[in-house]
Protein backbone atom coordinates (compact mmCIF):
# COMPACT_ATOMS: atom_id res chain seq x y z
CA UNK A 1 0.00 0.00 0.00
CA UNK A 2 2.71 2.54 0.96
CA UNK A 3 5.76 1.48 -1.03
CA UNK A 4 7.86 4.29 0.39
CA UNK A 5 6.51 4.73 3.92
CA UNK A 6 6.69 0.98 4.60
CA UNK A 7 10.50 1.27 4.36
CA UNK A 8 10.78 4.14 6.86
CA UNK A 9 11.15 4.15 10.65
CA UNK A 10 7.63 5.35 11.37
CA UNK A 11 4.92 3.54 13.26
CA UNK A 12 3.21 1.15 10.82
CA UNK A 13 -0.56 0.65 10.88
CA UNK A 14 0.01 -3.00 11.82
CA UNK A 15 1.67 -1.88 15.08
CA UNK A 16 -1.47 -0.09 16.29
CA UNK A 17 -2.45 -1.25 19.72
CA UNK A 18 0.46 -3.72 20.04
CA UNK A 19 1.11 -3.47 23.79
CA UNK A 20 4.60 -4.97 23.65
CA UNK A 21 6.02 -1.98 21.73
CA UNK A 22 7.82 0.47 23.95
CA UNK A 23 7.71 4.23 23.55
CA UNK A 24 10.78 5.93 22.11
CA UNK A 25 13.10 5.87 19.08
CA UNK A 26 12.38 3.14 16.52
CA UNK A 27 15.91 2.92 15.07
CA UNK A 28 18.95 3.81 17.21
CA UNK A 29 21.17 6.60 15.86
CA UNK A 30 23.95 5.32 13.60
CA UNK A 31 27.40 6.83 13.75
CA UNK A 32 27.77 9.96 11.62
CA UNK A 33 30.42 8.26 9.50
CA UNK A 34 27.74 5.82 8.32
CA UNK A 35 25.54 8.62 6.94
CA UNK A 36 25.74 8.73 3.17
CA UNK A 37 28.08 11.55 2.11
CA UNK A 38 26.61 12.09 -1.36
CA UNK A 39 23.11 13.35 -2.13
CA UNK A 40 20.53 10.84 -3.36
CA UNK A 41 20.21 10.44 -7.11
CA UNK A 42 17.57 12.47 -8.89
CA UNK A 43 16.19 11.57 -12.34
CA UNK A 44 18.66 12.82 -14.98
CA UNK A 45 16.96 16.13 -15.93
CA UNK A 46 17.11 17.47 -12.34
CA UNK A 47 19.73 18.70 -9.86
CA UNK A 48 19.84 19.57 -6.15
CA UNK A 49 20.14 23.17 -4.98
CA UNK A 50 20.42 24.62 -1.50
CA UNK A 51 18.08 27.59 -1.30
CA UNK A 52 19.48 30.71 0.37
CA UNK A 53 16.21 32.14 1.58
CA UNK A 54 18.02 35.37 2.57
CA UNK A 55 18.72 36.00 -1.07
CA UNK A 56 15.77 37.91 -2.46
CA UNK A 57 15.83 36.30 -5.91
CA UNK A 58 15.90 32.78 -4.40
CA UNK A 59 13.17 33.64 -1.91
CA UNK A 60 11.05 34.89 -4.82
CA UNK A 61 11.57 31.61 -6.69
CA UNK A 62 10.50 29.59 -3.64
CA UNK A 63 7.54 31.89 -3.10
CA UNK A 64 6.44 31.45 -6.71
CA UNK A 65 6.79 27.64 -6.62
CA UNK A 66 4.68 27.44 -3.46
CA UNK A 67 2.13 30.04 -4.54
CA UNK A 68 1.46 28.08 -7.72
CA UNK A 69 1.87 24.49 -6.49
CA UNK A 70 1.45 24.13 -2.72
CA UNK A 71 -1.50 22.83 -0.65
CA UNK A 72 -5.10 23.23 -1.89
CA UNK A 73 -8.41 22.28 -0.26
CA UNK A 74 -10.21 19.16 -1.47
CA UNK A 75 -12.25 21.08 -4.05
CA UNK A 76 -9.30 23.13 -5.37
CA UNK A 77 -10.93 26.45 -4.52
CA UNK A 78 -8.12 27.83 -2.34
CA UNK A 79 -4.33 27.45 -2.22
CA UNK A 80 -2.03 28.45 0.66
CA UNK A 81 -0.15 31.63 -0.15
CA UNK A 82 2.68 31.92 2.41
CA UNK A 83 4.32 35.37 2.07
CA UNK A 84 8.06 35.82 1.53
CA UNK A 85 8.44 37.41 4.96
CA UNK A 86 6.60 34.44 6.46
CA UNK A 87 8.91 31.97 4.71
CA UNK A 88 11.98 33.83 6.00
CA UNK A 89 10.54 33.67 9.52
CA UNK A 90 9.54 30.01 9.27
CA UNK A 91 12.88 28.89 7.89
CA UNK A 92 15.36 30.85 10.01
CA UNK A 93 14.70 30.06 13.69
CA UNK A 94 17.57 29.90 16.24
CA UNK A 95 20.19 27.36 15.12
CA UNK A 96 18.69 26.78 11.64
CA UNK A 97 20.72 25.01 8.96
CA UNK A 98 20.81 26.48 5.48
CA UNK A 99 21.56 22.97 4.18
CA UNK A 100 18.04 21.90 5.23
CA UNK A 101 16.38 24.30 2.74
CA UNK A 102 16.45 22.03 -0.26
CA UNK A 103 15.35 22.69 -3.82
CA UNK A 104 15.33 20.74 -7.06
CA UNK A 105 16.00 22.54 -10.35
CA UNK A 106 15.70 21.52 -13.97
CA UNK A 107 19.35 21.29 -15.08
CA UNK A 108 18.71 22.81 -18.50
CA UNK A 109 16.64 25.85 -17.47
CA UNK A 110 17.54 26.15 -13.75
CA UNK A 111 13.82 26.44 -13.02
CA UNK A 112 12.95 25.54 -9.40
CA UNK A 113 10.48 22.64 -9.50
CA UNK A 114 10.52 21.05 -6.04
CA UNK A 115 11.25 22.01 -2.45
CA UNK A 116 11.42 20.60 1.09
CA UNK A 117 12.64 22.12 4.34
CA UNK A 118 13.58 21.24 7.87
CA UNK A 119 14.19 23.48 10.87
CA UNK A 120 15.58 22.35 14.23
CA UNK A 121 13.35 22.17 17.31
CA UNK A 122 13.42 20.65 20.77
CA UNK A 123 10.21 18.75 21.24
CA UNK A 124 9.21 17.12 24.50
CA UNK A 125 7.52 13.74 24.16
CA UNK A 126 6.12 12.85 27.58
CA UNK A 127 9.18 13.33 29.86
CA UNK A 128 11.92 13.33 27.22
CA UNK A 129 13.07 16.44 25.37
CA UNK A 130 14.12 15.23 21.90
CA UNK A 131 16.14 17.19 19.35
CA UNK A 132 14.08 17.03 16.19
CA UNK A 133 13.60 18.59 12.79
CA UNK A 134 10.25 20.06 11.83
CA UNK A 135 9.79 19.18 8.16
CA UNK A 136 7.52 21.42 6.07
CA UNK A 137 6.94 22.98 2.63
CA UNK A 138 7.29 19.71 0.72
CA UNK A 139 6.23 20.67 -2.79
CA UNK A 140 6.55 19.16 -6.26
CA UNK A 141 5.53 21.23 -9.29
CA UNK A 142 2.08 20.19 -10.58
CA UNK A 143 3.55 19.03 -13.89
CA UNK A 144 5.97 16.63 -12.15
CA UNK A 145 3.56 14.85 -9.81
CA UNK A 146 3.34 11.07 -9.30
CA UNK A 147 6.91 10.45 -10.50
CA UNK A 148 8.09 9.37 -7.02
CA UNK A 149 10.08 12.60 -6.54
CA UNK A 150 8.64 13.16 -3.05
CA UNK A 151 10.35 10.08 -1.55
CA UNK A 152 13.69 11.31 -2.93
CA UNK A 153 13.16 14.74 -1.38
CA UNK A 154 12.23 13.16 1.95
CA UNK A 155 15.27 10.86 1.91
CA UNK A 156 17.56 13.77 1.05
CA UNK A 157 16.26 16.03 3.83
CA UNK A 158 16.57 13.05 6.21
CA UNK A 159 20.20 12.55 5.17
CA UNK A 160 21.06 16.21 5.74
CA UNK A 161 19.29 16.16 9.12
CA UNK A 162 21.26 13.04 10.11
CA UNK A 163 24.48 14.89 9.19
CA UNK A 164 23.65 17.30 12.03
CA UNK A 165 23.26 14.32 14.39
CA UNK A 166 19.47 14.62 14.59
CA UNK A 167 17.44 11.41 14.27
CA UNK A 168 13.81 12.38 14.85
CA UNK A 169 11.34 14.68 13.09
CA UNK A 170 7.83 16.08 13.44
CA UNK A 171 5.56 16.95 10.51
CA UNK A 172 1.91 17.44 9.65
CA UNK A 173 -0.07 16.63 6.52
CA UNK A 174 -3.62 16.74 5.25
CA UNK A 175 -3.24 13.16 3.96
CA UNK A 176 -3.20 9.95 5.98
CA UNK A 177 0.23 8.30 6.14
CA UNK A 178 1.63 5.65 8.49
CA UNK A 179 0.70 6.53 11.23
CA UNK A 180 -0.83 9.66 12.78
CA UNK A 181 0.23 10.69 16.28
CA UNK A 182 -3.15 12.40 16.33
CA UNK A 183 -5.70 13.73 13.87
CA UNK A 184 -6.97 17.26 14.34
CA UNK A 185 -9.91 19.12 12.90
CA UNK A 186 -9.76 22.63 11.47
CA UNK A 187 -12.35 25.09 12.79
CA UNK A 188 -13.18 28.44 11.19
CA UNK A 189 -14.59 31.65 12.64
CA UNK A 190 -16.01 34.07 10.04
CA UNK A 191 -14.86 37.65 10.47
CA UNK A 192 -15.97 38.87 7.04
CA UNK A 193 -18.92 36.56 6.30
CA UNK A 194 -20.04 38.28 3.12
CA UNK A 195 -16.68 37.82 1.42
CA UNK A 196 -16.36 34.24 2.71
CA UNK A 197 -19.72 33.39 1.17
CA UNK A 198 -18.91 35.25 -2.07
CA UNK A 199 -15.72 33.24 -2.59
CA UNK A 200 -17.32 29.91 -1.62
CA UNK A 201 -15.37 29.49 1.62
CA UNK A 202 -18.62 29.25 3.56
CA UNK A 203 -22.30 29.01 2.74
CA UNK A 204 -25.32 30.92 3.88
CA UNK A 205 -26.93 28.79 6.61
CA UNK A 206 -30.40 27.37 6.22
CA UNK A 207 -33.07 30.02 6.93
CA UNK A 208 -30.34 32.68 7.17
CA UNK A 209 -30.21 35.94 5.26
CA UNK A 210 -26.98 37.80 4.51
CA UNK A 211 -27.85 40.58 6.97
CA UNK A 212 -28.65 38.09 9.77
CA UNK A 213 -25.37 36.31 9.05
CA UNK A 214 -23.41 39.57 9.23
CA UNK A 215 -25.10 40.37 12.54
CA UNK A 216 -24.37 36.86 13.89
CA UNK A 217 -20.62 37.28 13.35
CA UNK A 218 -20.39 40.94 14.41
CA UNK A 219 -17.70 41.76 16.99
CA UNK A 220 -16.99 44.77 19.21
CA UNK A 221 -14.49 47.18 17.67
CA UNK A 222 -12.01 47.05 20.59
CA UNK A 223 -10.73 44.27 22.90
CA UNK A 224 -12.64 44.07 26.18
CA UNK A 225 -10.05 42.80 28.69
CA UNK A 226 -8.36 45.56 30.77
CA UNK A 227 -4.58 45.37 30.25
CA UNK A 228 -4.84 43.56 26.88
CA UNK A 229 -1.98 44.75 24.66
CA UNK A 230 0.51 43.65 22.01
CA UNK A 231 3.55 41.69 23.24
CA UNK A 232 6.88 43.59 23.31
CA UNK A 233 10.53 42.53 23.70
CA UNK A 234 10.45 43.45 27.41
CA UNK A 235 7.79 40.76 27.92
CA UNK A 236 10.06 37.92 26.82
CA UNK A 237 10.81 36.53 30.29
CA UNK A 238 7.30 36.45 31.73
CA UNK A 239 5.83 35.19 28.45
CA UNK A 240 8.41 32.38 28.23
CA UNK A 241 7.66 31.44 31.84
CA UNK A 242 3.89 31.41 31.18
CA UNK A 243 4.24 29.38 28.00
CA UNK A 244 6.68 26.81 29.41
CA UNK A 245 4.44 26.15 32.38
CA UNK A 246 1.39 25.76 30.16
CA UNK A 247 3.05 23.52 27.57
CA UNK A 248 4.35 21.20 30.30
CA UNK A 249 0.77 19.86 30.61
CA UNK A 250 0.69 18.28 27.12
CA UNK A 251 2.06 14.91 26.07
CA UNK A 252 3.89 16.40 23.07
CA UNK A 253 4.93 20.06 22.96
CA UNK A 254 7.88 22.26 22.02
CA UNK A 255 10.46 22.99 24.72
CA UNK A 256 10.71 26.75 24.16
CA UNK A 257 13.47 28.88 25.69
CA UNK A 258 13.60 32.68 25.55
CA UNK A 259 15.41 32.67 22.21
CA UNK A 260 12.71 30.46 20.71
CA UNK A 261 9.94 32.66 22.11
CA UNK A 262 11.66 35.77 20.77
CA UNK A 263 11.79 34.20 17.33
CA UNK A 264 8.43 32.41 17.21
CA UNK A 265 6.22 34.79 19.18
CA UNK A 266 7.52 38.33 19.15
CA UNK A 267 5.12 40.16 16.80
CA UNK A 268 6.15 40.65 13.16
CA UNK A 269 3.76 42.57 10.96
CA UNK A 270 1.65 40.34 8.74
CA UNK A 271 3.52 37.25 9.95
CA UNK A 272 2.90 36.58 13.64
CA UNK A 273 0.94 38.53 16.24
CA UNK A 274 1.00 38.09 20.00
CA UNK A 275 -1.07 39.78 22.67
CA UNK A 276 -1.04 39.51 26.42
CA UNK A 277 -2.88 40.68 29.48
CA UNK A 278 -0.86 42.78 31.91
CA UNK A 279 -2.69 43.10 35.19
CA UNK A 280 -3.50 46.82 35.65
CA UNK A 281 -2.86 46.43 39.41
CA UNK A 282 0.18 44.16 39.73
CA UNK A 283 1.61 44.51 36.18
CA UNK A 284 1.92 40.74 36.11
CA UNK A 285 1.57 39.04 32.71
CA UNK A 286 -1.31 36.64 33.29
CA UNK A 287 -2.54 35.62 29.84
CA UNK A 288 -1.23 35.34 26.32
CA UNK A 289 -2.60 34.64 22.84
CA UNK A 290 -1.11 34.55 19.36
CA UNK A 291 -1.90 33.87 15.72
CA UNK A 292 0.04 33.71 12.47
CA UNK A 293 -0.92 35.10 9.08
CA UNK A 294 -1.39 32.71 6.19
CA UNK A 295 -3.44 34.03 3.27
CA UNK A 296 -4.89 31.70 0.66
CA UNK A 297 -5.21 32.46 -3.03
CA UNK A 298 -8.80 32.29 -4.19
CA UNK A 299 -8.78 30.21 -7.36
CA UNK A 300 -11.20 31.07 -10.18
CA UNK A 301 -13.04 33.99 -8.61
CA UNK A 302 -13.49 37.23 -10.52
CA UNK A 303 -14.13 39.44 -7.48
CA UNK A 304 -11.39 38.38 -5.08
CA UNK A 305 -7.86 37.00 -5.38
CA UNK A 306 -6.93 36.32 -1.74
CA UNK A 307 -8.42 35.42 1.61
CA UNK A 308 -6.65 36.84 4.64
CA UNK A 309 -6.60 34.15 7.33
CA UNK A 310 -5.29 34.21 10.91
CA UNK A 311 -4.33 30.83 12.43
CA UNK A 312 -4.49 30.37 16.19
CA UNK A 313 -0.96 29.63 17.46
CA UNK A 314 -0.13 29.37 21.21
CA UNK A 315 -2.59 30.65 23.83
CA UNK A 316 -2.32 30.61 27.63
CA UNK A 317 -5.01 31.81 30.03
CA UNK A 318 -4.35 31.87 33.77
CA UNK A 319 -6.58 34.76 34.97
CA UNK A 320 -8.73 35.80 32.00
CA UNK A 321 -11.21 33.12 30.88
CA UNK A 322 -9.85 31.53 27.68
CA UNK A 323 -13.14 32.32 25.89
CA UNK A 324 -12.76 36.02 26.69
CA UNK A 325 -9.07 36.06 25.73
CA UNK A 326 -9.80 34.44 22.36
CA UNK A 327 -12.73 36.78 21.79
CA UNK A 328 -10.23 39.64 22.13
CA UNK A 329 -7.97 37.85 19.63
CA UNK A 330 -10.93 37.72 17.20
CA UNK A 331 -11.55 41.42 17.77
CA UNK A 332 -7.97 42.44 16.94
CA UNK A 333 -7.94 40.12 13.92
CA UNK A 334 -11.16 41.73 12.69
CA UNK A 335 -9.64 45.19 13.29
CA UNK A 336 -6.66 44.14 11.16
CA UNK A 337 -8.97 43.08 8.33
CA UNK A 338 -8.57 39.32 8.47
CA UNK A 339 -11.46 37.54 6.74
CA UNK A 340 -11.38 34.38 8.85
CA UNK A 341 -9.78 33.10 12.05
CA UNK A 342 -8.81 29.41 11.96
CA UNK A 343 -7.95 27.07 14.81
CA UNK A 344 -7.25 23.39 15.37
CA UNK A 345 -8.86 21.41 18.19
CA UNK A 346 -5.44 21.09 19.91
CA UNK A 347 -4.62 22.02 23.52
CA UNK A 348 -7.70 23.51 25.22
CA UNK A 349 -9.13 25.03 22.06
CA UNK A 350 -12.33 22.92 22.23
CA UNK A 351 -13.36 25.03 25.21
CA UNK A 352 -13.84 28.19 23.11
CA UNK A 353 -14.57 26.99 19.57
CA UNK A 354 -18.36 26.55 19.74
CA UNK A 355 -18.94 29.39 22.15
CA UNK A 356 -17.12 31.84 19.87
CA UNK A 357 -19.02 30.65 16.75
CA UNK A 358 -16.26 28.69 15.08
CA UNK A 359 -17.63 25.99 12.78
CA UNK A 360 -15.92 22.73 11.80
CA UNK A 361 -14.06 22.86 8.47
CA UNK A 362 -13.83 20.14 5.83
CA UNK A 363 -10.08 19.74 6.40
CA UNK A 364 -8.21 17.47 8.80
CA UNK A 365 -4.61 17.81 9.88
CA UNK A 366 -2.66 14.68 10.80
CA UNK A 367 0.43 14.98 13.01
CA UNK A 368 3.38 12.58 12.64
CA UNK A 369 6.70 11.75 14.27
CA UNK A 370 9.60 10.21 12.33
CA UNK A 371 11.63 7.56 14.13
CA UNK A 372 9.73 7.89 17.39
CA UNK A 373 6.94 5.62 18.51
CA UNK A 374 4.14 6.29 20.97
CA UNK A 375 2.11 3.31 22.15
CA UNK A 376 -1.24 4.90 21.32
CA UNK A 377 -2.42 7.87 19.31
CA UNK A 378 -3.07 11.04 21.34
CA UNK A 379 -6.28 12.98 21.62
CA UNK A 380 -5.90 16.40 19.95
CA UNK A 381 -6.33 17.98 23.40
CA UNK A 382 -3.14 16.18 24.55
CA UNK A 383 -1.12 17.86 21.82
CA UNK A 384 0.69 21.14 22.58
CA UNK A 385 2.36 21.62 19.20
CA UNK A 386 1.34 23.90 16.30
CA UNK A 387 3.34 23.71 13.08
CA UNK A 388 3.13 26.37 10.38
S1 LIG B 1 2.08 18.67 4.15
C1 LIG B 1 2.02 19.47 2.59
C2 LIG B 1 2.65 18.66 1.51
N1 LIG B 1 2.59 19.40 0.23
C3 LIG B 1 1.52 19.47 -0.54
O1 LIG B 1 0.50 18.88 -0.29
C4 LIG B 1 1.66 20.39 -1.75
C5 LIG B 1 0.94 19.89 -2.96
N2 LIG B 1 1.35 18.55 -3.31
C6 LIG B 1 2.57 18.23 -3.79
O2 LIG B 1 3.43 19.08 -3.97
C7 LIG B 1 3.33 19.63 5.04
C8 LIG B 1 2.84 16.76 -4.05
O3 LIG B 1 1.62 16.09 -4.18
C9 LIG B 1 3.69 16.10 -2.94
C10 LIG B 1 3.80 14.60 -3.23
C11 LIG B 1 5.09 16.70 -2.93
C12 LIG B 1 3.06 16.27 -1.56
N3 LIG B 1 3.99 13.97 3.29
O4 LIG B 1 6.38 12.01 -5.65
P1 LIG B 1 5.19 11.15 -5.46
C13 LIG B 1 4.70 19.09 4.73
O5 LIG B 1 5.39 19.64 3.89
C14 LIG B 1 3.96 10.20 -0.24
C15 LIG B 1 4.70 12.82 3.23
O6 LIG B 1 4.88 10.21 -6.56
P2 LIG B 1 3.57 13.53 -5.58
C16 LIG B 1 5.17 17.87 5.48
C17 LIG B 1 2.90 9.25 -0.72
O7 LIG B 1 2.22 8.68 0.40
N4 LIG B 1 4.59 11.91 2.24
O8 LIG B 1 3.89 12.00 -5.13
C18 LIG B 1 6.08 16.99 4.64
C19 LIG B 1 3.71 8.26 -1.52
O9 LIG B 1 4.41 7.36 -0.66
P3 LIG B 1 3.81 5.87 -0.43
C20 LIG B 1 3.72 12.20 1.26
O10 LIG B 1 2.12 13.74 -5.42
C21 LIG B 1 6.51 15.79 5.44
C22 LIG B 1 4.78 9.16 -2.16
O11 LIG B 1 4.81 10.37 -1.36
C23 LIG B 1 2.96 13.37 1.25
O12 LIG B 1 4.19 13.82 -6.89
C24 LIG B 1 7.44 14.88 4.66
C25 LIG B 1 4.38 9.53 -3.57
O13 LIG B 1 5.38 10.34 -4.09
C26 LIG B 1 3.11 14.27 2.32
N5 LIG B 1 2.42 15.42 2.41
O14 LIG B 1 4.34 14.40 -4.48
C27 LIG B 1 7.92 13.72 5.48
N6 LIG B 1 2.20 13.36 0.14
O15 LIG B 1 4.68 5.25 0.62
C28 LIG B 1 9.01 14.11 6.43
C29 LIG B 1 2.48 12.23 -0.53
O16 LIG B 1 2.40 6.08 0.05
C30 LIG B 1 9.54 12.90 7.22
N7 LIG B 1 3.39 11.51 0.13
O17 LIG B 1 3.87 5.19 -1.75
C31 LIG B 1 10.65 13.24 8.14
C32 LIG B 1 11.98 13.44 7.39
C33 LIG B 1 13.09 13.91 8.33
C34 LIG B 1 13.60 12.83 9.24
C35 LIG B 1 14.76 13.29 10.10
C36 LIG B 1 15.37 12.31 11.08
C1 LIG C 1 1.09 21.88 6.83
N1 LIG C 1 1.46 22.98 7.66
O1 LIG C 1 -8.47 21.75 3.36
C2 LIG C 1 -0.32 21.98 6.37
N2 LIG C 1 -8.48 23.65 4.50
O2 LIG C 1 -10.99 23.07 7.02
C3 LIG C 1 -0.59 21.00 5.26
N3 LIG C 1 -11.94 24.51 4.45
O3 LIG C 1 -10.14 25.80 4.63
C4 LIG C 1 -1.90 20.30 5.38
N4 LIG C 1 -13.49 22.64 0.09
O4 LIG C 1 -14.24 24.22 5.68
C5 LIG C 1 -3.06 21.19 5.21
N5 LIG C 1 -15.06 26.22 5.13
C6 LIG C 1 -4.38 20.48 5.18
C7 LIG C 1 -5.48 21.48 4.95
C8 LIG C 1 -5.59 21.93 3.52
C9 LIG C 1 -6.51 23.08 3.29
C10 LIG C 1 -7.91 22.76 3.70
C11 LIG C 1 -9.81 23.47 5.02
C12 LIG C 1 -9.74 23.27 6.51
C13 LIG C 1 -10.64 24.71 4.67
C14 LIG C 1 -12.87 25.61 4.28
C15 LIG C 1 -13.16 25.90 2.84
C16 LIG C 1 -13.73 24.72 2.11
C17 LIG C 1 -13.89 24.99 0.65
C18 LIG C 1 -14.37 23.75 -0.06
C19 LIG C 1 -14.13 25.28 5.08
C20 LIG C 1 -16.23 26.15 5.94
C21 LIG C 1 -16.18 27.32 6.91
C22 LIG C 1 -17.45 27.58 7.68
C23 LIG C 1 -17.40 28.98 8.29
C24 LIG C 1 -18.64 29.27 9.09
C25 LIG C 1 -18.89 28.20 10.13
C26 LIG C 1 -18.90 26.81 9.52
C27 LIG C 1 -17.65 26.53 8.75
Amino acid sequence: RHRFWETQPVRQFKDLGNPSLIEGPIDPPTSLSEVKKEPYNLPAPYEWTTCDIDDDATCTEVYKLLTENYVEDDENMFRFNYSKEFLRWALRPPGYFKSWHIGVRVKASKKLVAFITGVPARIRVRRDVVRMAEVNFLCVHKKLRSKRLAPVLIKEVTRRIHLEDIWQAAYTAGVVLPTPLTTCQYWHRSLNPKKLIDVGFSRLGARMTMSRTIRLFKLPSLPTTPGFRRMELRDLRPVTRLLREYLSHFAVAPDFDEMDVEHWLLPRDEVVDSYLVESPETHEITDFCSFYTLPSSVLNNSNYSTLKAAYSYYNVATKTPLVQLMNDALIVAKQKEYDVFNALDVMENESFLKELKFGPGDGMLHYYLYNYRLRNPLKPSQLGLVLL
